[in-house]
């Protein structure tokens, strides 16, 4: 069974580093990709730097920032030429733990996606002002009301996909770029009828770097969850 854990940056330089070491202390096996959209930081460059020591740690350079979708869809598309089985996704700011990925992975012969959940056993956000976990909790309130998706925990970006989900999708449609790129992915898997599945995580802000929340981001999820709902009653989602 091939394993790629993706991990999407810009401007990870601060902690690029030490999210790869950890995933390769738990399974050497594993892939990594690091999908930079060219990070004015350097996060490249370390990465590039990394490679000597890890054959298995690869990196797709992409010429300018066009947001979370664009570059996750790229590193699917990757996932599926060079024939993977099981997709991780990661954040590179360790706020998700990488030792979390054995028990997604388990959970995933089970399962066609697997969703790493903040709210699925209360709370487990760990260091988010009370402001910014309202926002998120709100936002996973406001798209399970509005879409109906069965899902506590639908902007997380801790997950793992079955590469027959990946495969199924039309990555070239997908329209968001910001957290609703979540939302969408998990919308589609569960109208072409995947199984889910969600296991609690602990998730604990960044402590270093900057946050790439931005209004544009909030408003994008906005309308994109009606948008999805609408897609879904016209037929339309493929
Ligand atoms: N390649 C690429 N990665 C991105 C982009 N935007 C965010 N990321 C990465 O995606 C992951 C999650 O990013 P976000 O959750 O949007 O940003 P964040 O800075 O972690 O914000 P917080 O939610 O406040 O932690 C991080 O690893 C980011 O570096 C982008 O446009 N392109
Ligand atoms: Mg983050």
């Amino acid at each position: 069974m091939k394993v790629l854990v993706i991990i999407p940056t810009y401007n990870e330089s601060k902690t690029i580093k030490k999210i790869v070491k950890k995933i390769f202390i738990i399974d050497k096996e594993y892939s990594i990709l690091v999908v930079d959209d060219s990070s004015p930081d350097g996060t490249r460059k370390i990465v590039e730097e990394l490679q000597s020591n890890y054959r298995n740690l690869f990196i797709l350079n992409r010429s300018k920032k066009e947001g979370l979708g664009v570059a996750y869809c790229s590193g699917f598309k990757w996932a599926i030429d060079e024939g993977y089985n099981k997709v991780i996704q990661i954040d590179a700011d360790l706020s998700h733990n990488p030792n979390d990925i054995p028990k997604l992975l388990n959970e995933s012969s089970k399962y066609d996606l697997v969703i790493g959940s903040r709210y699925k056993s209360g709370i487990n956000v760990v260091n988010w002002p009370l402001s910014r976990l309202f926002l998120s909790y709100f936002a996973n309130v406001y798209s399970r009301l509005i879409t109906g998706l069965p899902i506590k925990d639908s902007t997380g970006g801790f997950k793992c996909y079955n590469i027959e989900v990946l495969k199924s999708i039309n990555l070239d449609k997908i329209k968001s770029s910001g957290y609703s790129f979540q939302i969408e992915m998990n919308f589609i898997t569960w109208c072409k009828k995947f199984k889910i599945s969600e296991i609690p995580i602990i998730f604990c802000d960044r402590t270093v770097g900057e946050s790439k929340m931005s209004k544009k981001i909030i408003f994008e999820a906005i309308y994109m969850v009606p948008f999805l709902r609408l897609k879904k009653f016209f037929g339309s989602i493929k």
